[in-house]
């Protein structure tokens, strides 16, 4: 454990972070994006996107078929989105953690999807938040995003 912890002291990463429509419409968008910045990670890239279908295509690539997939697509062209890089030492699992788990009911208090999110029925997707799972995830989405 040590030694990991000393192999990932040096790993500064970026991450693509979304408010999903959800948030935005909301109002959680600056909530959500201060907590990012309380846990102490830079804004380096922000703006409000209307995301195009072909846009979303490509960000949920490795989803396309799913069941899920389409309502997916559907729920994150129904307004805009707010994306951001956040910069910092493992931001990409710091971002998940602050996340938490993907289904909003279940998440833990004090996460981000935990705090704000629940069950609103079918819509398991609306969920507040995306973060990129990996360091090749976060390149590929961030050239996806801000280009
Ligand atoms: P993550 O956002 O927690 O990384 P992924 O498995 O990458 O979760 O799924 C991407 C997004 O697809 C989720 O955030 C959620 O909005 C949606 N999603 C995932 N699984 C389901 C499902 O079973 N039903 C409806 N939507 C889902």
């Amino acid at each position: 454990q040590a030694k990991r912890i000393e192999e990932s002291y040096v790993s500064v990463e970026r991450t693509l972070v979304l408010v999903k429509p959800d948030g935005v419409a909301r109002g959680l968008t600056g909530t959500i994006l201060a907590r990012v910045e309380a846990k102490g990670y830079k804004l380096v890239q922000l703006k409000l996107v209307d995301a195009t279908r072909e846009l979303l295509e490509r960000h949920y690539e490795e989803h396309v078929g799913k069941p899920f997939y389409e309502p997916l697509v559907e729920f994150m062209l129904s307004g805009p989105t707010a994306a951001a890089v956040f910069e910092g030492n493992r931001v990409i699992e710091g971002f998940r953690s602050l996340a938490g788990t993907t289904e909003p009911t279940l998440a833990a208090p004090g996460t981000i999807r935990g705090d704000f999110g629940r069950d609103w029925g079918l819509k398991v997707q609306q969920n507040l938040v995306h973060g990129s799972d990996s360091p090749e995830s976060a390149e590929r989405e961030i050239g996806i995003w801000f280009g």
